[in-house]
């Protein structure tokens, strides 16, 4: 078997992490007795100062006959952020349908969390962010600029069968694992949108009477996230209140550089995509010190998604097996002093 991975490097630390993770990947695809081809595709920040778009006008296109797609980051200093993550991964997950972004957080043997004086149990729990609408719709307008009465409108949208389909997926997870599921909304505040979310939760409870399920309000969440990491298993959430909550998730783990995520399209027909939670670092971009294991980790739900389940549980276990080892090299936001490439070396030996 032959899968045709799409990579796209992106911007910044995501370059260094990509190429990183090459050799890994196919290591390890060896190992699992299949191989991989990649087409790596140079589209980003540097295309969008000398040709004035991050991708070519085919790009979706030219993506959608791959099996996979890897990203690296998006993320420029002389691009405003909305420019780049607009030109790029938001118009690839909404033309993919990659409506279930997938995140674990997960705090390995060996990893400090930062919370001062942590003494719970091991964190393991999975954000479910809805992934395609909700407040990262283009909807809204800006008016009058210049003047007094200058208005800006942003408009969240969240449709029946998105919000079916993430919730939906979350559940699934949840019976899967612990059969805890914790919805997070802000419906006490946001009366349209979050009280529709609330309710088609209530409805998709039914099918799954086995699932205990609880509700926070973001605020809330955030504060047990910090205040009691370890008593979640599966959250569901929008897709901005998805994005914040994980980035608290990584770093309540360890580090952003240990965080991975998928975006899926769950029905099958056109590619998912998986990336590091990180984003570009341009205040790291080219000292080598980037930490790949976001990157590999993805690798290995990259796999998990496509159904080589050897494969991806030995990458998982290659970096576990790093983590826990004294000895092993680490990157600074580890505590460490090693660079890229001998965390790369060491954990090739793993495989
Ligand atoms: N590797 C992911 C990346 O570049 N993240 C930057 C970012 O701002 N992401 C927002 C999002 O995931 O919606």
């Amino acid at each position: 078997m032959t899968y045709d991975i799409a990579l796209l490097p992106g911007d910044g630390i995501g370059v260094e992490v990509v190429d990183a993770t090459l050799p890994i990947l196919e290591d390890a695809a060896e190992r699992g007795g299949f191989s991989v081809e990649t087409t790596r595709y140079d589209w980003g920040s540097e295309r969008y100062l000398q040709e004035g778009a991050m991708m070519p006008a085919d790009a979706i296109e030219t993506l959608e006959g791959h099996d996979a797609i890897l990203l690296g980051a998006v993320g420029h200093p002389d691009i405003p952020d909305h420019v780049t993550l607009r030109g790029m991964m938001l118009p690839i997950r909404k033309a993919f349908d990659q409506q279930v972004c997938k995140r674990p957080s997960v705090l390995f043997e060996g990893v400090e969390s930062p919370l001062r004086g942590y003494e719970g149990e091991d964190i393991d729990f999975v954000v479910f962010r809805e992934n395609t609408e909700g407040e990262y719709t283009d909807a809204g307008g800006h008016e009058h600029q210049g003047y007094a009465h200058e208005v800006a409108v942003q408009t969240a949208i969240y449709t029946r069968q998105g919000t079916e389909a993430i919730v939906r997926e979350a559940f699934e997870a949840a019976e899967e694992r612990d059969g805890r599921l914790t919805n997070v909304t802000k419906s006490n505040a946001q009366a349209h949108g979050m009280v529709f979310w609330d309710q088609i939760v209530a409805e998709i409870a039914e099918e799954y009477p086995e699932v205990t399920v609880e509700r926070l309000l973001v605020d809330a969440a955030s504060m047990d996230l910090v205040r009691r990491p370890d008593e979640f298993d599966v959250i569901v959430a929008s897709n901005l209140f998805g994005d914040i909550l994980t980035d608290l998730g990584a770093i309540v783990s360890g580090s952003m550089g240990l965080a991975p995520s998928a975006n899926i399209n769950v029905e099958g027909h056109s590619p998912s995509m998986f990336e590091p939670v990180h984003g570009s670092a341009p205040d790291i971009t080219g000292e080598g010190v980037a930490n790949p294991l976001a990157t590999v980790l993805s690798v290995s739900m990259l796999f998990d998604h496509l159904g080589e389940d050897d494969a991806a549980a030995n990458l998982w276990n290659a970096v576990a097996s790093q983590l826990a080892d004294d000895g092993a090299p680490r990157t600074p936001d580890l505590g460490g002093a090693s660079g890229t490439e001998s965390v790369v070396s060491d954990l090739r030996t793993r495989l």
